[in-house]
């Protein structure tokens, strides 16, 4: 019976996307670019996997406009990203950790989609062997900043930075892959949260996580508490809150942090409870940047049935300013989330 679905049917990201593009959730570019994201993954999964066989540990060299020192992972993931978002052909505007400003693809010939991507976040792990990953965001090009004027760089440059800098409600899609004991791509395009793993034997990422929700409530904070001494005295006392084991049954939380975002976020997501990168006295908006970390971070958080704040305000509402901008991030549990704006706000828990 040709119908009758086979035992083998694998269900992978190409026949995922199909399906969406089937019921009308996503078009042929939309699927084109997030098919190309995943092609860049799977060759920087391979670089990052041989980076210690290959001579590819160590410093490039250079420092990005972050003021960070790029390891030689940072440069060739970021030519491999873009290179895959060029070769596609439905990618108009590229924004990465890794340049300094937005940039127009020429290559475009079908649909002109703007993508934010950090290609290799917790890129100082990489010596040490331990998780890193690429978090991208996918925006639809802002109708009044379309690239005509081609000529003007300096128009066209603003043009650019307008088409990039919108708010987080606004993405199609966010994901990251994180590289690690395997290498996991997880993505949402607004309706729920889905994770495939990569199958070395035959190159695709299959279906292994299909409609992740994250716990209610955890059990897990991810915090650098390094930094404690410099954290205002609210956000000190949500950390010792944490700790204290009277407050929870006896049983006081865990501490679990690799200094690697996409790895202590996917434990988060699956695991439940509390991702922070607070601000602090030295740097009041914290370290992440609201573009292509804390935005697709918070929207996936979300679609997974949890809250991405800046322990204020939703971080999805914020429009950027600057590309590069920095905000304080917290995801996790609905529950955590909430309870750390209720004592950041000095309002009643919840
Ligand atoms: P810290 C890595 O450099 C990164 O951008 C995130 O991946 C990670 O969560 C954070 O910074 C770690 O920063 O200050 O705790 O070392």
């Amino acid at each position: 019976d040709a119908n009758k679905k086979s035992q083998y049917a694998l269900q992978t990201l190409t026949t995922w996307l199909l399906d969406l593009e089937r019921e009308g959730t996503i078009d042929n570019e939309l699927a084109t670019v997030i098919s190309s994201i995943a092609t860049a993954c799977k060759q920087i999964g391979s670089l990052v996997n041989r980076a210690g066989i290959s001579n590819l540990t160590g410093l490039a060299g250079e420092t990005n406009v972050q003021g960070e020192d790029q390891k030689k992972l940072d440069v060739i993931s970021n030519e491999v990203f873009s290179n895959c978002l060029r070769q596609c052909g439905r990618t108009g505007i590229i924004a990465s950790e890794e340049e300094d400003q937005p940039v127009a693809v020429e290559e475009t010939f079908s649909g002109e989609y703007v993508v934010v991507f950090d290609p290799l976040d917790g890129s100082s792990n990489i010596d040490a062997g331990i998780s890193v990953g690429s978090i991208f965001g996918v925006y639809e090009p802002s109708p009044e900043c379309r690239i005509e004027d081609m000529d003007d760089p300096e128009a066209m440059m603003q043009k650019c930075v307008l088409n990039v800098c919108q708010a987080g409600n606004e993405l199609l899609c966010a994901g990251y892959t994180l590289y690690s004991s395997s290498t996991i791509l997880v993505l949402t395009v607004g309706k729920g949260v889905y994770g495939f793993t990569l199958d070395p034997l035959i190159g695709e990422f299959v279906l292994s996580h299909p409609d992740i929700k994250i716990p209610e409530k955890g059990k897990i904070y991810s915090f650098n508490e390094g930094n404690y001494q410099s954290w205002s005295k609210e956000q000190q006392a949500y950390i010792d809150s944490l700790k204290d084991s009277s407050q929870w049954g006896g049983k006081p939380y865990s501490s679990r942090y690799i200094g690697s975002l996409v790895g202590d976020f996917h434990r988060t997501l699956l695991y439940g409870g509390i991702y922070g990168y607070p601000g602090d006295a030295k740097n009041p908006n914290g370290k992440l940047r609201l573009l292509y970390e804390c935005a697709p971070m918070s929207m996936i958080c979300e679609q997974a049935g949890g809250a991405g704040s800046t322990g204020f305000q939703r971080v999805l509402d914020i429009v950027p300013t600057k590309v590069h901008e920095r905000q304080p991030l917290f995801v996790g549990s609905k529950w955590e989330v909430e309870y750390l704006e209720s004592v950041l706000q000095n309002k009643p828990a919840p």
